[in-house]
């Protein structure tokens, strides 16, 4: 199995990278870079629920465990966390009312898993995880997702939360489809981490946009959209409208361009600009988190408001992202 996913890393991926990414000499220099001094272990994730969500990575990382497992705990902080609105239970539905759950994760041999379109079960980033260990796919959804699920022994569970349901009931008077920006909208926890051999790992987990179509399916649970990782290189996620991330590959382009030498800051802002450039991102919040194997980061984002916890060197901190309009 890990020889087909080397195979095609090596191959199909490449020769794509290699077609879609500027020269290096186009590569504009960082407005502002908040790479930190590295330092190793490190566990980096979106939004302030990465803050818990990287305590829990981070205890894994000082007992020497795998940036795999670290990562993996990590996202379940949040996942299990019904005051977060946009991220497993607790998190607001679709329209029709269905909570439906995406989620991938990834090792640092390029093994991964993914489920989308997942209904009744608490930690979607868990059964990924067992989709990349026991299946040799990557991706299961919907129903056979769910089938797996209880096949491997997780519970099924209604995690629409009241308050949630009653956040529904409100936005049907109206019921107007229109994703807008706004931070309960945009939610999704991505976490990276690169454990003390140096290691690298990703997971992102998100119940998605808010009010979304029934059966919409966005970037999280897709490698390379919402998050990828490249042992050699380092790694990336994304927050924020899904569509716009499909639309770029934007985590794998992400990487791809610290491989060809962008530092993690100038590859965010690499990637935003691919959005801003030809959508229309006025509307809509995307942000990008990303790691080199060093264990230098950077972030950048289309509006102001997106922040990120940062876990190095004996400090776990939220920080302001840098973005395109502020
Ligand atoms: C999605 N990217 O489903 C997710 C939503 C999100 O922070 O990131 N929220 O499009």
């Amino acid at each position: 199995m890990s020889n087909r996913r080397n195979f095609i890393k090596g191959t199909a991926l490449g020769a794509l990278g290699a077609l879609l990414l500027p020269k290096l000499s186009d590569l504009k220099s960082s407005k502002k870079n908040p790479s930190s001094s590295p330092g190793l272990p490190v566990v980096i994730s979106t939004w302030n629920h990465g803050l818990p969500a990287n305590d829990a990575a981070m205890e894994v990382l000082m007992n020497g465990g795998k940036s795999i497992d670290a990562v993996e705990k990590g996202a379940m902080v949040p996942e299990a966390d019904p005051e977060s609105m946009s991220v497993g239970y607790g998190g607001l539905p679709d329209r029709d009312g269905h909570l439906t759950l995406d989620a991938c994760i990834m090792d640092h041999n390029g093994n991964c898993g993914a489920v989308s379109y997942l209904e009744h079960i608490k930690h979607p980033i868990s059964v990924a995880r067992k989709v990349m260990d026991d299946t040799p796919h990557v991706m299961l959804s919907g129903k056979g997702a769910l089938d797996f699920a209880l096949s491997k022994g997780f519970e099924k569970e209604d995690l629409l939360t009241e308050s949630a349901r009653q956040k529904w009931q409100e936005w049907k008077v109206e019921s107007k489809y229109q994703p807008i920006v706004n931070v309960e909208n945009h939610d999704t926890i991505g976490l990276l981490a690169i454990d003390k051999n140096g290691d690298i790992s990703g997971a992102c987990t998100t119940s998605g946009l808010s009010w979304k179509m029934h059966g919409r399916v966005g970037d999280s649970p897709i490698i390379g959209a919402g998050m990828f990782v490249d042992n050699e290189v380092g790694g990336c996620c994304a927050t924020g409208m899904g569509e716009a991330v499909m639309k770029t590959l934007g985590s794998f382009l992400v990487v791809e361009l610290m491989r060809q030498g962008a530092s993690p800051q100038e590859a965010c802002e690499q990637a935003i600009a691919r959005i801003t450039k030809n959508q229309n991102y006025k509307d809509m919040q995307i942000g990008y988190l990303a790691i080199n194997k060093k264990g230098e980061h950077g972030a950048y984002a289309v509006h102001p408001w997106f922040n990120y916890a940062l876990h190095q060197n004996g400090k776990n901190e939220l920080i302001d992202s840098p973005s395109f309009l502020g």
